[in-house]
């Protein structure tokens, strides 16, 4: 399938700004770029959708080039409900150097700053050079823009586009860069570019836009309880992450295939057909972890992710090595003990159980159970015997409600 073809089979054309674009993708040998803005010291699963372009691209004859904006991070991009807080520059520094590392190591493609360019221009050739380019009239006109009217916005970020349609300026003249691509939201900032570089340097480039990834509702994809699905695997564990793809809607599930892997047609066709006649298998939701930890982790955390699961699963808890243990509970209530303890005890003490009578209740009704043995032994002791690894005890009460103890 040509590349084209394929971009639009996965669902990845949203806006074209010419339908030069077509033939142009499937020729090759464009330079293109992508960029982010050091906002947080991680790349998150949105990013991953539209940064995987590069790959596509690259796999497809063209040169990628990865912005980390350095400067455009100090202003904002504006945001369509409300004007950014601003962060500190050492915060920005700080964020720079985490994601150039991330976008290196994920993509192995060259990273480039657009404060190199721009930290030098001064305010007054600012507004000879490039300000005379830009009709305020057709500023206002940007979506972006035009949405944040009512509720204002700020100079600062009004000139955000400016500075975004600069670097693609600066790319096409220094490194033959004539393709922007990026996620729906940045149409406006790609065709500001697109139009600097027609009236400036009187040249033609080239921009498209993919979709923004959503759930059955037309929500944004990508968190799990309000938090963020992130990329560093220190902020969500590959095991966190093996959780949030197996348990993305049945009805989506595809098009996650379709964005986020490099599965062929034939491979997701053939997943389609799984899930669709046996959805509780989830098939293609195991197939969806699985590429998307192991490119981004590798194979090694990916099983490690399933290893975890599989013993929760089945409770065979003591299968687990004290980091794996470490991963899996990472979020559950836990607490401290440097001495032997009666369990009854220790279910009051850990706030597992709201007082005696409802903990020796609990042991005898087999509900408890430690290190996924159950329980009912009211004179049980906790020691440092019954600790996995020398540190870890872990304690379910009911069918899934965990506690973690450490024993220090
Ligand atoms: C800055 C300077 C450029 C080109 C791009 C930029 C960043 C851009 C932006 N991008 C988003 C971000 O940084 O704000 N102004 O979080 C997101 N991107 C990508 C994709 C996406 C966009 O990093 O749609 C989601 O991930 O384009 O929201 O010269």
């Amino acid at each position: 399938m040509k590349i084209y073809d394929e971009l639009k089979w996965r669902g990845l054309i949203k806006d074209v700004s010419s339908p030069e674009i077509e033939e142009k993708l499937n020729k090759g040998g464009m330079t293109f770029y992508i960029g982010t803005d050091p906002t947080g010291d991680s790349m998150h699963i949105g990013h991953f959708s539209s940064f995987l372009i590069s790959k596509r691209l690259k796999d497809a004859g063209h040169n990628p080039i990865l912005l980390v904006g350095g400067a455009t991070g100090l202003i904002g991009d504006p945001k369509p409900d409300a004007e950014r807080a601003m962060i500190t520059k050492e915060e920005v520094e700080h964020n720079f150097k985490c994601l150039k590392k991330q976008a290196e190591d994920i993509f192995g493609f060259e990273v480039v700053n657009n404060y190199d360019w721009s930290k030098d221009i001064n305010f007054i050739d600012f507004l000879r050079d490039y300000g005379k380019f830009f009709n305020v009239n057709y500023m206002l006109n940007k979506d972006i823009v035009a949405r944040r009217l009512d509720t204002g916005i700020t100079y600062t970020e009004f000139s955000y586009m400016i500075m975004q349609a600069l670097d693609f300026d600066w790319l096409y003249e220094n490194k033959n860069c004539i393709l922007q691509v990026a996620g729906q939201d940045q149409w406006g900032n790609i065709t500001a570019g697109i139009d600097l570089i027609r009236k400036r340097q009187g040249k033609e480039a080239y921009g498209f836009t993919m979709p923004l990834l959503t759930k059955k509702d037309g929500t944004k994809f990508g968190k799990t309880n309000g938090q963020a699905i992130w990329l560093d695997r220190e902020k969500t564990s590959p095991y966190e992450m093996y959780q949030f793809f197996i348990n993305v809607e049945d009805e989506k599930v595809i098009d996650y295939l379709k964005f986020l892997t490099f599965l062929s047609k034939e491979e997701i066709e053939e997943l389609e057909i799984k899930n669709n006649e046996n959805p509780h298998l989830r098939e293609a939701h195991k197939k969806l972890a699985e590429e998307v930890i192991t490119f981004l982790h590798g194979h090694e955390a990916y099983e490690e992710a399933v290893r975890i699961t599989e013993s929760l699963f089945s409770g065979n808890i003591k299968e687990l090595n004290v980091k794996e243990i470490e991963n899996a509970f990472k979020d559950v209530p836990n607490f401290d003990i440097s001495e032997d303890k009666n369990l009854v005890d220790l279910l009051v003490e850990a706030k597992i159980c709201s007082s005696k009578r409802e903990a020796r209740e609990f042991v005898s009704n087999n509900s408890i159970s430690v290190n996924g043995d159950k329980i009912n032994d009211l004179e049980f002791m906790v020691t440092k015997s019954t600790t996995i690894g020398d540190k870890y005890i872990v304690i379910r009460r009911g069918k899934k409600q965990y506690y973690l103890i450490k024993y220090l």
